[in-house]
């Protein structure tokens, strides 16, 4: 990536609340905010902007600007080439491809997947009228359990759908050995996986079919982007068409179709972040290389980090706060670090679909490792816009905290009956 030609917001500059030496330094209290401007988790990459625009100049001398132009094409083989397939289909979002696969494997009745995951994992599935079965994670890992998910099938299963939470490769082995024991079709949710390997092959090729998000907060961006990654001809062959209104389906098997096409300024977006994977990579892997050494031995504090045998793409920092040890809980210390201009998240998952509308209402789960993940864990910010500074007085302001923990909730608790003075 050319830094020169790169135009963002320069990294979060530290505030004059920087040092907490009492917890009236802290923001929460009246103090000052550690972050003068905030400190984002879900910042767009930024991309050269010289090069994106050469490249929407080209589309638009070109007069094609969708339905499987050049742009969209070399985005395409780029994709298929990362993720070690044959075939990558380019769409609008990670959604509609989802939906492609649904309708393409023609699904019925019910769907296994973790719970632990974005809603557009579930809602891809309800929206076409299945019904999602939500399955319990492996607490190790926070990923589907493979027996779990075993255990939900039904004469109604029809398809499981795994899940690359935080870009961490799931069980594909056991879960394919699932679906060819039950003649149930697999397929991926590989939103957060772009560039990650799993047993040093790269995710893309599991299942019937994977599918990649490119959405403006993942580590490549399109603004708006998906794309289904196969070695199935016949698969890939019939998604494109459905994305395409059905064109190019014979009559017999004419099945409609939608508008799921990948526009060329979203693959002009796409190829020009493409380009900067690298550096998105090494920034990220920064970033966790400074929590790690930044949070490291305080008690109740465990941050869940990638198998470094495999590469990875360092998107999503995930921190786990044991409030037992603390004495602060994880939304005590968001709500803490949000005052101070630090606007972490609760991760992807949290919280878990079963918990949310419309399925929370249809259905009671036992799903005892998802909702202790979900409720014990925080997104920290990574990327090429947080910087390494950040991250330190990320950590000591964390830090701070968690050495007067029981204090801190003490007197929140206090703060907060009396209500604003
Ligand atoms: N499967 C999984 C496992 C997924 O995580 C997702 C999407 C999908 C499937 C479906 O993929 P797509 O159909 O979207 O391609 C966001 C994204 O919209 C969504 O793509 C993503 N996962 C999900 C985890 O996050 P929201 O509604 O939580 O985003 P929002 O608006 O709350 O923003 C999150 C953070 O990012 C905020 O701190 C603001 C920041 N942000 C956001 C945008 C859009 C920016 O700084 N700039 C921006 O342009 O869904």
């Amino acid at each position: 990536m050319n830094a020169a030609r790169t135009a963002g917001p320069p990294a979060p500059a530290p505030g004059r609340g920087a040092l907490k030496r009492t917890l009236d330094d802290l923001a929460l209290f009246g103090g000052r905010a550690a972050f003068l401007r905030p400190l984002s988790v879900g910042t767009p990459n930024p991309v050269d902007r010289v090069r994106l625009y050469e490249r929407l100049d080209w589309a638009l001398d070109n007069q094609w600007l969708s339905n499987g132009g050049p742009l969209c094409a070399e985005f395409e083989a780029r994709v298929a080439d990362l993720a070690g397939t044959r075939h990558a289909v380019a769409t609008c979002n990670a959604t509609s491809a989802l939906h492609l696969l649904v309708r393409a494997a023609g699904l019925t009745g019910e769907v296994i997947m973790p719970s632990l995951t974005f809603a557009a994992t579930a809602h891809a599935v309800q929206w076409l009228g299945l019904t999602p079965v939500f399955c319990d994670v492996d607490p190790r890992t926070g990923l589907i359990d493979p027996d779990l998910a075993r255990a939900a099938v039904t004469p109604r299963t029809s398809a499981v759908i795994g899940v690359h939470l935080w870009g961490r490769p799931c069980d594909t082995t056991a879960l394919e050995k699932l679906a060819a024991d039950h003649g149930l079709h697999l397929f991926l949710d590989a939103a957060h996986a772009l560039g990650c390997t799993h047993g040093g092959v790269p995710v893309g090729a599991a299942g019937a079919a994977e599918v990649f998000s490119f959405h403006a907060t993942k580590v490549v961006g399109a603004f708006e982007g998906g794309a289904i990654v196969t070695d199935d001809d016949a698969l890939a062959a019939r998604v494109r068409a459905l994305a395409n209104f059905g064109k190019g389906l014979d009559e017999v098997s004419q099945a409609g179709g939608t508008n799921a096409k990948m526009s060329e300024a979203a693959a002009a977006m796409g190829l020009t972040s493409l380009d900067a994977l690298p550096a998105y990579v090494e920034a990220n892997q920064a970033c966790q290389r400074g929590y790690r050494d930044g949070l490291a031995r305080i008690p109740g504090l465990t941050l869940r980090l990638p198998d470094d045998t495999e590469r990875h793409n360092h998107q999503y920092t995930v921190l786990e706060v044991d409030e037992h040890v603390t004495g602060l809980g994880r939304d005590l210390l968001m709500e803490l670090l949000r005052a101070e201009n630090a606007l972490v998240l609760p991760p992807i998952g949290s919280p878990p679909c079963h918990l949310l509308e419309p399925y929370r209402s249809r259905q009671a789960y036992a799903l005892p490792h998802t909702e202790a993940l979900a409720a014990r864990t925080i997104s920290l910010p990574t990327g090429p816009g947080v910087g390494p500074e950040s991250v330190r007085r990320l950590c000591e302001t964390i830090r701070f905290a968690v050495a007067h923990g029981a204090e801190l909730t003490a007197r929140h608790r206090r703060t907060d009956r009396k209500g604003p003075a």
